[in-house]
């Protein structure tokens, strides 16, 4: 592991700190803030305001009323995709700058801000702003003298609750869909990092997109995320986060039987064959864990090595990590930087606790870096078993368990060994292997000989425990939509 000296980069402005509920920037109701943490400093960034069931209210009113009574889900479709292509074009014209916002609240390399995050954020908008004129219902060969055809409608008010891990980008994931189906929003950011979201929501706010359309909570989850599940008025929510806060929001919604799609975390399997490109493998496998600081839903966090080439898997894993540039997030060549927040580290740091516990081995990392910010080692355990609680648990850090195997048949019940299904990866060149393995592993997203290729256009989304419907995609577009099927007597 390589340490990054701190470079001096000039702070990105932080601009947008209220409310936004209506077309209006308002401080919460109570008047409230709270602080949001830079997470490779523990100093405050500054204070946001912090919302609650009032404000919650307010903006699912303004949105009811834009949805009702607006213009924004009338207006013809094309237009609604020319707003949101003037969105996506106000974000790549900041993109700089809002790369940077983004490192600063999340910690994540600014490397990784300015050319993955924001990036996708610009391209999911304007995938779903081509959507917006061909949302098509059908006509239906019924019997008798009628004619029957579907309409597809937007949903209505949308909830939308989101994570901390991509901020923006999550964000983007949401806005895209709901935007192009005519829905209306509100959003609440994860409390951790709110900047990027509101930044957006006022570009939105200059691309022309009608006051009500999107509306901004920014709060505490027990608080404003759960007044926005029990809001009589909100027809659908679309959650990212952890299983067991997807739970109380299952239950809550029930009472007014919401729409809800899901996606939650993942305990990924990824494979690697004797007969793999080996250097596409190794590199693979640690991109796909340590990526993000290991924050990723769909993090390789079980790596399945093929006992012949375990020895030299491990010894290249562990020299990448060696060498892994970790540090201030602004130095372009940092590759790792802090975790998001304490809460976060102390759960990693207890998983590397309980991996020793267990009877792994810890081969790299382990311990803290620095005195200062929230960075991990990049952590490496050898000789895990399928039962050990860093094989089983969602650590989301940069702590990666190897398991051995030998027996193909057997690898895939042990990949599916888990009550997650997000994502797997197989490295092989044998397609038939390749194949066989990506139709029996339960899991809603498969990589062959790659790792974390996202595109706006293809589905993604859980099995199991992992989550309920999918996003992106014109799958992710039809979770916003209702379809309403229409008849006619000809006769
Ligand atoms: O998640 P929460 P946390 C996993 C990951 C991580 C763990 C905890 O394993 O270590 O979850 O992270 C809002 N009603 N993932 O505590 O609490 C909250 O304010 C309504 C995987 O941050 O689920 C935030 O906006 N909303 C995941 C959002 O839910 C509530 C990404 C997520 O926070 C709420 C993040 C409530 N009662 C964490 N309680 C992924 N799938 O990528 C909280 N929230």
């Amino acid at each position: 592991m390589a340490t990054v000296a701190p470079v001096k980069v000039p702070a990105p402005q932080i601009r947008q700190t209220n409310c936004f509920i209506g077309g209006n920037w308002v401080p919460s109701a109570s008047g409230k803030t709270f602080d949001t943490v830079n997470p490779a400093t523990e100093e405050v960034i500054c204070q946001v305001a912090e919302g609650d069931k009032a404000d919650i209210d307010a903006a699912v009113d303004a949105a009811r009323d834009q949805f009702d009574h607006g213009d924004w889900s009338r207006m013809d479709a094309r237009d609604r995709g020319i707003l949101m292509n003037k969105l996506a074009d106000l974000i790549e014209a900041e993109i700089d700058e809002l790369a940077a916002l983004e490192t600063l609240d999340n910690g994540k390399p600014i490397s990784d801000a300015r050319t993955a995050d924001l990036p996708l954020v610009v391209d999911c908008l304007r995938y779903y702003a081509g959507w917006a004129d061909k949302i098509e219902g059908t006509t239906i060969p019924v019997r008798g003298d009628y004619l029957c055809y579907t309409r597809r409608e937007p949903v209505g008010v949308v909830g939308q609750i989101i994570p901390w891990n991509f901020p923006a980008l999550m964000a983007a994931w949401k806005w895209g869909p709901a935007l192009a189906a005519g829905c209306t929003i509100v959003m609440k950011p994860a409390e951790q990092t709110p900047l990027t979201c509101l930044r957006m929501a006022r570009l939105a706010q200059k691309a022309g997109i009608p006051d009500g359309v999107i509306n901004v909570v920014p709060g505490y989850g027990p608080t404003a995320g759960a007044a926005l599940v029990e809001h009589p008025d909100v027809d659908k929510i679309a959650f990212t986060g952890e299983l067991a806060t997807a739970k109380i929001i299952q239950r809550a919604a029930a009472e007014s039987m919401k729409r809800l799609t899901f996606e939650l975390g993942g305990k990924s399997p990824n494979v690697i064959f004797a007969d793999a490109d080996l250097d596409a493998a190794i590199e693979g496998a640690h991109f796909a864990l340590y990526f993000n600081q290991g924050q990723c839903c769909c993090a390789g966090s079980r790596l399945f090595v093929q006992d012949s080439i375990h020895g030299e898997v491990v010894d290249r894993i562990a020299d990448y990590n060696r060498s892994h540039p970790v540090g201030d997030p602004f130095d372009p060549d940092t590759k790792q930087g802090p975790q998001v927040d304490q809460a976060q580290f102390d759960k990693i740091m207890q998983y590397v606790e309980y991996g020793k516990q267990d009877g792994a081995s810890c081969v790299t990392g382990g311990n803290r870096v620095g005195d200062r910010g929230y960075y991990v080692e990049p952590t490496l355990f050898t000789g895990v078993t399928d039962d050990m609680r860093i094989a089983r648990d969602e650590i989301f850090g940069p702590v990666l368990s190897v398991l051995k195997f030998s027996d193909v048949d057997e690898l895939v019940e042990r990949a599916n060994n888990t009550n997650f299904g997000l994502a797997a990866a197989v490295w092989t060149r044998d397609v038939a292997k390749a194949h066989r393995f990506a139709a029996k592993v339960r899991a809603g997203t498969v990589w062959v000989n790659c790792y974390d290729v996202f595109d706006a256009a293809a589905p993604f989304g859980g099995f199991k425990e992992s989550g309920i419907g999918r996003e992106l995609g014109e799958a992710g577009l039809a979770a916003y939509t209702e379809s309403k099927t229409v008849t006619l007597a000809l006769g």
